[in-house]
């Protein structure tokens, strides 16, 4: 019994990640638009992996506000809500309130059951970057960073690939930083996000959601952050916007490489 369930999890493991070695789209960071960029992805039918240094993905939902296990959703986000079908009542003034650990839960969910496969302790640490253009991730334990231990890293290609990793925008600074390449944000480089504006922040992530450079994508604060917008706290409807919004361009960019 005990070598069945040892052989199970390892021919189990070693074939999805194989079957990952050359995808459509590789998503870095499980935050709330990284996966429902995932979700939107492998509904239209392409082949995702999502990558996220935590045991658990989710990044920055779990947790509401101050560990105030509740977010809000505002009216333009809903239809997301509804197709992701998760449970909510409403609020005050366009606004609704979803449990946040529901949410999170609903969206690994749902990502996962339209194929998305998640790899969690796992760590970006650069991108595979050839003829200016971003091809795919080079990724490695998270715990082997953490050690820091000289290990070296395996590689995803992937026609695509999401920064969504949140207020660090770390994939894009990689990508600017060791290629020596502008991006398209206002400086060419990561600006940096800015302080506190719920609204306008709420409105800018949308905005600031594309491609920034060949092959790379930003989404969520990751989209704020490199272009320098502000942060908006616990209101997540311009999240799942951007996560929804990405994957459309992802995808007519996966479409037009095949
Ligand atoms: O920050 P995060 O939740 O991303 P998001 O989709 O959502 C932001 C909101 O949570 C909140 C907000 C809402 O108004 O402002 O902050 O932009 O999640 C980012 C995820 O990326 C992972 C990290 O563990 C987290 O779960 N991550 C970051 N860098 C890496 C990474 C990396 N290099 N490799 C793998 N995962």
């Amino acid at each position: 019994m005990e070598t069945l369930i040892s052989r199970g999890i390892i021919e189990s493991y070693f074939g999805k990640l194989s079957d990952c070695l050359n995808l459509d789209a590789a998503i870095v960071g499980g935050g709330p638009s990284g996966i429902v960029a995932a979700y939107y992805l492998a509904k239209a039918g392409h082949k995702v992996a999502l990558l996220d240094r935590k045991l658990s993905p989710g990044g920055g939902m779990w947790g509401g506000a101050m560990m105030f296990n509740d977010i809000v959703v505002q009216e333009e986000a809903m239809p997301i809500v509804e197709e992701l079908q998760l449970s909510y009542r409403p609020y005050r003034e366009g606004t609704y309130i979803v449990d946040s650990v529901h949410a999170t839960a609903g969206l690994l969910y749902q990502a996962t059951k339209a194929g998305a496969v998640i790899f969690n302790c796992y760590s970006v640490e650069d991108v595979v970057y050839k003829q200016g253009r971003v091809g795919g991730v080079v990724v490695n334990w998270t715990p082997v960073l953490r050690e820091g231990l000289h290990v070296d890293p395996l590689t995803l290609l992937s026609k695509t690939v999401l920064d969504a990793t949140g207020h660090d925008c770390e994939i894009a600074r990689t990508v600017a930083r060791k290629n020596g390449v502008r991006l398209d944000t206002p400086t060419g480089g990561v600006v940096g996000e800015m302080s506190m504006d719920a609204a306008e922040g709420e409105r800018s992530t949308i905005d600031n959601t594309k491609e920034i450079y060949p092959g790379l994508f930003v989404s969520g604060m990751a989209a704020n952050g490199v272009s320098g917008s502000f942060r908006m706290g616990p209101i997540f409807g311009g999240m799942l916007m951007s996560g929804k919004k990405v994957a459309e361009l992802m995808s007519a960019s996966i479409r037009q490489q095949q």
